[in-house]
Order: structure tokens, then C-alpha cells, then sequence
């Protein structure tokens, strides 16, 4: 698997791994400290969380939607310098779409694979609507259901769909690292062929001008967004795609924010 480090990685050097091979991964991005506190605090998230109510949401796997609701633990990652580098130079004005904690429980399935930006109709082929991150808070592993994912399925000719012949790589990435793909890079999640659960974390960011995949206006109580930093408000839809999608009463959405209601 492409492989990087943070520390001595550029912005530029990851978004351009990042488009021609549709996904890289970046070691160093999460201290060992954070990546315990995330689990711990997951864990209790997910003691109260129910399990998929599909086969894309997985019957043995728990979702933790809202997450910007639910916990602090990734609030730096979200707005990471680095990240918002390469997010800036892939998608331009961006903003998070679906942050979503995923724990693949004993026994489940493969996940279908599938292209996170099919969701919205744009012809393709277009430019990048949408960059995932995928945070492991456990070792991945093949047996344990680590990411799968088609390398070059992101430059597919528009309407080629993946056959049992397509090659199949699996993301065996440690925690502290994150994987960074493309929307257009057909992936889904592994099985869990093991006795112990696969915890990682999606942050998930779209153009500007898209609808977010979560409501977070309403997935995120006020009072909570408003201690946050002024960036993760951004991120989460306070903010103006310029030169003003998304205003309030004709002004900027942090006005309403900051007003006492
Ligand atoms: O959990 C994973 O490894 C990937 C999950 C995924 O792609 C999804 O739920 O959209």
C-alpha cells in the first residue's frame, strides 16, 4: 500500500498520491494518547449504540452517526492542518459530510462495495466531490474486516461497475494512521472473520457546494457547537460557500450561531 508519513509529508505530496492512485495512506497522524482517549470514549458511545438495520449498515456492525454529538475525541482530526491541506487542494471549499464511527462486529459480512460520491447525481466523469479518511482505532487486519477497496477503480470509465475478476486490496493499516480516498475509489468494509470487533472512524468531507450526507445543524445540539473551534463550526456547516450559499437571514450562519436562542 502507498504509505506516508505525516512528519515529513506536504499537503501537495499526499493530494497528488492521493489522485493518482485514489487513496494513500499517512502514518504519524493521530498520537497514541488520542487513539486510546477516542477508543475509550467510543466505547462508551457505542455501549448505548444499535447495530445495522441493513446489510450496507452491517446486522453485526454499530454505526456511530452524530458523532460531533457524541464525543471530543476527534474534534483536532477533523480540522488537522494537514488534512485540511490536502482537503483544500482535492475539493477546494469543503465542509465535513459524514463523520461516522464503524464497529464491525464478530461474523460480519463484507460490506458491498461501493463509491461514496454515487450518492450524489453528477455525471460522471467530474471532479472530486468527495475525500473520506479512515481512522483505525484497532490493528486492521485481513481477517478482522480492514477496509477493501479496488486500486485505480477511481479512474474507471464512467459506468463500469466491479466484477469477481477485479483485484481486491485490503487497507491493513495501524491506529495512528489514517487512510485518505477518494469518493470515486469503490471500497466497502471488510468481513470480521475473528471473535473481536473493528473499530475505526470515517471522516468524511465534501465540496462546499454539496448537501452534507449528516445533517449536522440538526445532528449537533447548538449549545455543543458552540464550544468548538471556530473551524470544526465551519466544517460542520456554519459557514458560506462563496460568494454566499448558506447564509441566514442574509448574513453569515455564525451570526445566527453566536445568537442567544
Ligand atoms: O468500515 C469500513 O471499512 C468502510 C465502511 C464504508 O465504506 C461505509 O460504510 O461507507
Amino acid at each position: 500500500m502507498a504509505t506516508v508519513p505525516a512528519a515529513t509529508s506536504t499537503g501537495q505530496d499526499i493530494a497528488q498520491r492521493l489522485m493518482a492512485d485514489g487513496y494513500v495512506v499517512v502514518t504519524g497522524m493521530m498520537a497514541d494518547e488520542d487513539v486510546q482517549a477516542a477508543r475509550a470514549d467510543l466505547g462508551r458511545v457505542l455501549s448505548a449504540t444499535p447495530t445495522g438495520r441493513n446489510p450496507f449498515e452491517g446486522f453485526s456492525t454499530q454505526r456511530v452517526y452524530a458523532l460531533f454529538a457524541k464525543t471530543r475525541t476527534f474534534d483536532q482530526a477533523a480540522i488537522d492542518p494537514l488534512l485540511q491541506d490536502v482537503m483544500t487542494r482535492v475539493l477546494g471549499h469543503h465542509q465535513l459530510s459524514a463523520p461516522v464511527g464503524i464497529r464491525i462486529g464478530p461474523g460480519e459480512a463484507a460490506q458491498i462495495l461501493h463509491r461514496d460520491d454515487s450518492i450524489y447525481p453528477v455525471p460522471e466523469p467530474h471532479p472530486p466531490l468527495v475525500v473520506n479518511t479512515m481512522w483505525p482505532l484497532d490493528e486492521f487486519t485481513a481477517e478482522n474486516g480492514a477496509t477493501r477497496f479496488i486500486p485505480g477503480s477511481h479512474a474507471w470509465e464512467p459506468g463500469r461497475t466491479p466484477t469477481p475478476d477485479d483485484p481486491v486490496e485490503q487497507a491493513v493499516i495501524s491506529p495512528g494512521s489514517a487512510m485518505f480516498y477518494l469518493g470515486s475509489l469503490w471500497h466497502g468494509g471488510g468481513a470480521n472473520q475473528t471473535g473481536q470487533p473493528r473499530l475505526g472512524v470515517i471522516l468524511e468531507y465534501a465540496a462546499g457546494w454539496l448537501r452534507q450526507q449528516e445533517n449536522h445543524l440538526l445532528a449537533v445540539p447548538r449549545a455543543t457547537v458552540r464550544q468548538l473551534p471556530e473551524r470544526l463550526q465551519e466544517l460542520l456547516g456554519y459557514n458560506i460557500y462563496p460568494p454566499f450559499v448558506g447564509y441566514v437571514n442574509g448574513s453569515h450562519p455564525r451570526k445566527a450561531l453566536a445568537a442567544d436562542e
